[in-house]
């Protein structure tokens, strides 16, 4: 994940004279990872690769002579770039960024300084770049392409992650001047204007190298983006991790990458498709947090995209058509936090509330200060809702109440759109919501660091992360409005490749009252967030909160099990009305 520099968020555009303007309208952007890899499929020699199939050459530790020889079966004749770029525009979708060259080194364009590339290599004799450009010049979609600037495997000189790869036995800046550059010379020379390059992986490239990268885009393109991935913090925009989903909302302008499936380039094994309400809940959930999406398709080697990747984005595309205010052109919500229900999206003096599950009849949403003059559903023929608001001086408990229909709107998220009188205004404290819950999530938690020798950080995408020193404490101070008894629940996230963390005893304590026990991993949480980043809570036990007002947890660690390094990964402490 690249860091970068915060800046403001919802911040006004001006679409003249700020480049990022079409960006962050966008918010949602079709990614294509196409190339030779797509001939392999995921098989080599017959045997199923694991892992992703544009990384076939690494996994199978195929040589380069030989990986090189699936240039000439690759002839995508039923390539069709209108179709492309008509899909992600049927799906909402307002840029498009295809891989001109990945890890592989290959380039799927014609490369005047190279001859690995798709004019001369293969014997489709046409450059998908070239008509991928007009297509979307045509359909009003701006075009990006990623280049890996650091790993090539057909370079001798290129950078790699391979483990025996030893820097010193490379020059990697001779493979930095005599391709990197030129070929990122010609991209933006070749095919008018482009929106952005979506550089990736910079590894081991000093800040010079990015910069010098970043000043040659701009230079040939000045309104050119450059994504966070060119490393050193020097990009235009922040690039999260890949199918990262962020716990609250991110300052400055951020995208996610994701999957449809589990690869990026085309494996004929991965049927693990995400059906068209996850990508949407996907969608509305990043939006919610200021974040683009810019979802993945692997097309084949004969140059389709896969019918179940099509179905999906067709299906998106059709929520869109109703709800696409929703999303585009919308800032994250004015909420600090996550509801349970759904997503919250704002966009002027508009509110955009998308629900994942539909509550029928009475539903209530603590702490919006505004007045709400007009409440609708955006699906059907916008049916309007009756609203009343009321707002308890003593506690500071602003209520609203929708009666809502029975019956959603919308099968899959179904949008309510709330008119205020003006720039939304949202309590930023916690607060106990209309189903009675208390959700504190780390990102919004005081950290205490009395040992300040190992420092709890909190993660951009709100993890507590090493958490290891039974000295240090988490904190949050929220407002009940409904007393009572309460579940205690802790959350936390598993890191990358490992396991969930076992034997680490916690504490929370509320008023007088504690309750500690050890976290396991007894329940897994679904969403649609938790595919790649597993999250598992455990029940710590029962607390009772006896008056309304502000109240505060406080998490503690007692103790940390023998030999982890990784600290505890918390992302929410939950207090669940109970009996
Ligand atoms: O290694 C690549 C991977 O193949 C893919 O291109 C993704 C897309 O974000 N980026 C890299 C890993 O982060």
């Amino acid at each position: 994940m690249a860091n970068r520099k915060k800046k403001k968020i919802g911040k006004a555009s001006n679409r003249k004279t700020d480049p990022l303007a079409w960006w962050r309208e966008a918010r949602f952007g079709m990614f294509i990872h196409w190339g030779i890899y797509a001939v392999a499929a995921g098989y080599w020699k017959g045997q199923p690769i694991p892992r992703l199939g544009e990384w076939i050459m690494h996994h199978a530790k195929i040589p380069l002579a030989e990986y090189a020889r699936l240039a000439r079966q690759f002839n995508p004749v039923r390539f069709d770039a209108d179709a492309w770029a008509s899909l992600a525009k049927q799906a909402g979708m307002k840029y498009l960024v295809i891989t001109a060259k990945h890890h592989d080194g290959f380039a799927m364009y014609d490369s005047p300084c190279s001859t690995y590339d798709v004019m001369d290599a293969t014997p489709f004799g046409r450059d998908p770049m070239q008509e991928l450009a007009r297509a979307c010049r045509k359909a009003g979609l701006k075009l990006g392409f990623y280049y890996s600037q650091y790993q090539d495997w057909a370079d001798p000189d290129g950078g790699s992650y391979a483990p025996d790869y030893d820097p010193t036995k490379r020059n990697f800046d001779r493979y930095f001047r005599h391709k990197c550059i030129p070929q990122v010379r010609e991209l933006l020379t070749q095919y008018g204007p482009i929106g952005l390059i979506w550089f990736d992986t910079p590894g081991q490239m000093t800040p010079a190298q990015s910069l010098e990268l970043k000043q040659l885009v701009h230079s040939l393109q000045p309104r050119c983006l450059v994504s966070g991935r060119v490393g050193n913090d020097v990009g235009d925009y922040g690039s999260l991790g890949d199918n990262q989903i962020p716990r609250g909302p991110v300052e400055g302008d951020w995208e996610t990458p994701a999957t449809i499936n589990d690869t990026w380039g085309f494996k004929r094994q991965d049927h693990h498709w995400k059906s068209a309400g996850t990508l949407l809940c996907l969608l509305a959930d990043l939006a919610s947090k200021g974040v683009n999406y810019l979802l993945n398709v692997g097309p084949t080697a004969q140059g389709v995209i896969p019918a179940p990747s099509v179905t999906r984005l067709r299906e998106v595309g059709r929520w869109m058509k109703v709800n696409g205010q929703a999303i585009h052109g919308t800032a994250a919500s004015p909420f600090p936090y996550t509801h349970d229900w759904g997503r919250i999206t704002q966009k002027g003096r508009t509110l955009y509330l998308m629900f994942f599950r539909w509550p029928g009849g009475q539903f209530v949403l603590h702490g919006l200060r505004n007045k709400v003059h007009r409440a609708y559903l955006l699906a059907g023929r916008r049916k309007k809702i009756a609203i009343t608001q009321t707002h308890d001086r003593k506690l500071d408990r602003h209520v609203l109440r929708l009666a809502l229909p029975s019956r959603p709107p919308d099968r899959k998220i179904s949008v309510v759109v709330l008119e205020l009188a003006g720039k939304a205004d949202a309590d930023p404290a916690p607060l106990q919501q209309g189903d009675g819950a208390i959700r504190l999530q780390t990102h919004l938690a005081q950290v205490h660091c009395p040992d300040s020798a190992a420092p709890i950080t909190i993660s951009r995408g709100g993890v507590a992360d090493y958490w290891v020193s039974t000295k240090n404490s988490l904190s949050w101070s929220f407002k009940v409005f409904e007393p009572g008894l309460f579940r205690v629940e802790v959350v936390v996230a598993r890191a990358k490749d490992k396991n969930f963390p076992s034997g680490y005893a916690v504490k929370v304590t509320l008023g007088g009252a504690t309750v500690e026990g050890i976290l396991a991993d007894e329940k897994t949480v679904q969403n649609a967030a938790t595919r790649y980043h597993p999250e598992a809570a455990t029940t710590l036990g029962k607390l009772r909160i006896d008056q309304p007002g502000t109240h505060k947890l406080a998490l503690g660690l007692l103790k940390v099990p023998q030999g982890d390094s990784t600290g505890l990964r918390v992302t929410c402490v939950n207090l669940l009305p109970t009996r």
